[in-house]
């Protein structure tokens, strides 16, 4: 018995002396509104793990998916005042806040994916990620977001008079209400957590997104009809309050700067398969799609073309230097 309780004492003492397992010092917030396993929560669980590992657990950052936060707009404007430190968001949503992201979605501006790449990891990209901080923002790094497309639950959308007069739920976004009012239908600015019910009860007819948000939200339950018009690329960005980064010390800041940036091509490659998934789920689901004649997208993009002149010279010049780079 007097063994076995010295046994215990060294037990106890031996415990008492092991360095406590590292509790972080600093926990910090990341607003998602996509579910758990959707490639850019992913890639913000690949930003929070490499943050963890490089600060060898002083900062942890717990990712809130599936808008446990609240919706983008919302979480954007507490991450502007530092109530919410991190979040992925839409850069639609975030040209409310630096209106010249505007001309960073402009329909049909880039010839293609390779092309939106090279400008955003570019010299117009970094300076898009640095624009931020008068707004209080450090723009971190860019995700994938594909392309964009319109669904409805009416009708075939074929050519631009298809779309004409159908209810198009819109991000809360002034550039895509003026998009979808250009092409003839009528554009609803709603939260993207609203938008499958609004479907369902006909209070909106379509709307429009890249093929895993329209998988992932169940909209194709809703509408089935889906045309592959791809009339914008909406990058994905990641985005630091200013007011968190003002408290970390540069060289966590620069841990922060890096570890986004390292997280890219996982979100990147985890996109390519979601999509590929996203496509084949709803097509077996019974979703009706519609491949668009080149003449057709011509028709599509020549009634945005407004929009361009409808630019301020500022971000007219942008544009044109977007599609200087080759
Ligand atoms: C998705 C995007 C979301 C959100 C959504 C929307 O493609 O990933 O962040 O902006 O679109 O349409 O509201």
């Amino acid at each position: 018995m007097k063994r076995f309780l010295t046994v215990l004492v060294l037990i106890a003492v031996a415990a008492s002396t092991l360095p406590a397992a590292a509790a972080p010092q600093m926990v910090l917030r990341l607003g998602e509104t996509h579910v758990a396993d959707y490639p850019t929560t992913r890639g913000d669980m690949e930003f929070s793990r490499l943050v963890e590992e490089r600060t060898g657990g002083r900062i942890r950052i717990e990712v809130y998916h599936s808008k446990q936060l609240g919706e983008e707009k919302a979480v954007i404007e507490q991450v502007q005042f530092g109530a919410i430190d991190f979040t992925r968001v839409s850069i639609s949503p975030l040209a409310a806040f630096a209106p010249a992201f505007d001309a960073l979605q402009m329909p049909y501006l880039y010839r293609d994916e390779e092309h939106m790449w090279k400008v955003l990891n570019g010299p117009i990209g970094e300076e898009f990620l640095n624009s931020l901080e008068p707004a209080n923002f450090v723009g971190l790094c860019w995700y994938d977001s594909g392309a964009r497309n319109f669904y409805n639950s009416r009708r075939e959308i074929k050519s631009v008079a298809d779309l004409k007069g159908l209810k198009i739920r819109v991000q809360e976004s002034k550039l895509m209400m003026g998009l979808v009012s250009a092409l003839g239908a009528v554009p609803t600015p709603m939260p993207f957590g609203e938008v499958y019910s609004a479907l369902q009860t006909g209070v909106i007819d379509g709307a429009e997104n890249n093929w895993p948000s329209y998988f992932s939200t169940s909209h194709y339950e809703v509408a089935k009809y889906f045309t592959l018009d791809g009339h914008t690329r909406v990058p994905e960005i990641l985005i630091a309050s200013k007011m968190t980064m003002d408290k970390l010390s540069k060289e966590d800041q620069d841990i922060i700067r890096q570890a986004a940036k390292d997280s890219m091509p996982y979100q990147i490659k985890l996109w390519k398969e979601y999509e590929k998934v996203s496509e084949e789920k709803v097509t077996a689901a019974g979703s009706i799609i519609t491949h668009l004649s080149p003449e057709a997208v011509s028709a599509f993009q020549k009634a945005m073309e407004p929009l361009y002149s409808e630019l301020k010279p500022e971000l007219r010049e942008v544009v044109k230097k977007i599609r200087e780079v080759q």
